[in-house]
This record gives C-alpha cells, structure tokens and sequence, in this order.
C-alpha cells in the first residue's frame, strides 16, 4: 500500500512530515463533494496535510476549521454556480482567524455565465483572494505548482518555515 493510500484509507485530515497545512472549504451552499476529494489528493500527493471542512461549508464550521488546523494555504472550491455571490462571506470568515499572509485561492465553476468569467476572476481578486482558477486553469500540474508557490511565500513572509 503506497502512502497516498494509506492516508485515503485514514481519513479526510493527514498530517505528512513537511509541514505546510492545506484548509479546503467550499462556499455555505454548495453540496457537491467529489471537488473536495479530488483536491485533497491532489494536496496529499504533494506532500503537504490536508483538512476538508465541506462539503456545505458553514460560515462558523469556515472559522473554526481554520483556527484549528492554522492552515499555510487556503482553497475554496465551488462549482453549484453561486460561488461568485458567496466568496465575499467566505473570505471574510477566513481572515476573521487566518493570518494575512495566508494565500486564499479560490477555483471550480465559480458562476453560471462562462462569457462572464473574466470579470468574475478581476472581482475576486480584487475582493482579496490570492488566486482564481476556472476554466482553462484547471489542470493538476497548474494546482500544484500555484499550491507550492503560495506555501513557499507565505512560509517566506512569515519568516521561515516550521
Ligand atoms: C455529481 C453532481 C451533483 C451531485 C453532487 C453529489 C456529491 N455528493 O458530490 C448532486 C446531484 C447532489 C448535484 C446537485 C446539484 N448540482 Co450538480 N453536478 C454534479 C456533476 C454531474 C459532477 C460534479 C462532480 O462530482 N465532478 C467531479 C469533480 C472531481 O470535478 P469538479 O467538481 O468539476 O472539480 C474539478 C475542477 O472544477 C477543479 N476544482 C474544483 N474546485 C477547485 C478549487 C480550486 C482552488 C482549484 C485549483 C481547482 C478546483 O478540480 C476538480 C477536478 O478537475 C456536475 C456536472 C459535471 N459533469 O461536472 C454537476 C453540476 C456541477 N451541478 C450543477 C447544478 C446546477 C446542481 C444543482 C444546483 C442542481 C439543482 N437544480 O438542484 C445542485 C446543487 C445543489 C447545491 N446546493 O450545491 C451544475 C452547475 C452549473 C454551473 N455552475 O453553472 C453542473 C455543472 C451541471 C450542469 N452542467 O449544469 N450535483
């Protein structure tokens, strides 16, 4: 049994001996789940630990998820189309416990009109999110590498790694 599959096996919360931390939530009414897991595995098989706090994320389950596990990285996923409409909330229950620093990167289907996708990614990062991936975007290697590179800075401007 390789690692990844014994961490399948164990659970939705891992913990790896690299220790940057990835919180994945979804927005407050998006019931869809399988976004979750496959970004979980895509995190674990970086490396890195992981914690779902979705599917259905509550604004209250958003905060304490993130005050518990004190996450490195931040991804919102959503794909039901009201992701655009419930971000703002979203974000502000993460920078209620999560250091400014912390990326906060939000992807899957984000609205329902794919002609509006531009301005929707202006608007969210102009709300404050670090990254936004839709579309195109969505490739493993492109996750992975934008993962890696949101940890490593915030490691970085948080003075070093643990
Ligand atoms: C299964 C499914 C359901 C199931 C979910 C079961 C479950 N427990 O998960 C059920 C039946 C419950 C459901 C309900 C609904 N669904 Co639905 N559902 C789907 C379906 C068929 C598959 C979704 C899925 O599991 N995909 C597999 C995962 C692995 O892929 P993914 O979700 O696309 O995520 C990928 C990327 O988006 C990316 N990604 C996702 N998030 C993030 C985040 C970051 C940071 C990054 C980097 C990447 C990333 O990574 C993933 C892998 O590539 C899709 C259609 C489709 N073929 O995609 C519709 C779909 C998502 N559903 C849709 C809709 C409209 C609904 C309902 C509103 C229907 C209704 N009227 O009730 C409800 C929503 C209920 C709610 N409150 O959320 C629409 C959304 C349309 C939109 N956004 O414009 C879709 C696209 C169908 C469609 N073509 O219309 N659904």
């Amino acid at each position: 049994m390789t690692e990844l599959e014994r961490d399948l096996v164990a659970g939705v919360t891992t913990t790896h001996p690299v220790s940057r931390r990835v919180l994945i939530v979804t927005t407050p009414s998006d019931v869809h789940s399988w976004n979750l897991v496959f970004l979980s595995l895509v995190v674990r098989d970086a490396g890195m630990s992981c914690r779902i706090v979705g599917p259905a994320s509550q604004l209250d389950e958003i905060v304490v998820g993130a005050e518990e596990f004190a996450p490195d990285v931040v991804l919102v996923s959503t794909i039901n189309g009201h992701g655009e409409f419930e971000a703002a909330d979203v974000l502000n229950a993460l920078r209620e416990v999560c250091d400014p620093h912390v990326p906060v990167l939000i992807g899957g289907i984000l609205g329902v009109s794919h002609e509006l996708r531009s301005s929707r990614r202006s608007a969210l990062l102009s709300m404050g999110y670090t990254e936004v991936f839709e579309g195109a975007d969505l490739t493993v290697g492109k996750v992975r590498s934008e993962l890696e590179r949101a940890g490593l800075a915030h490691l970085a401007s948080a003075g070093g790694g643990r």
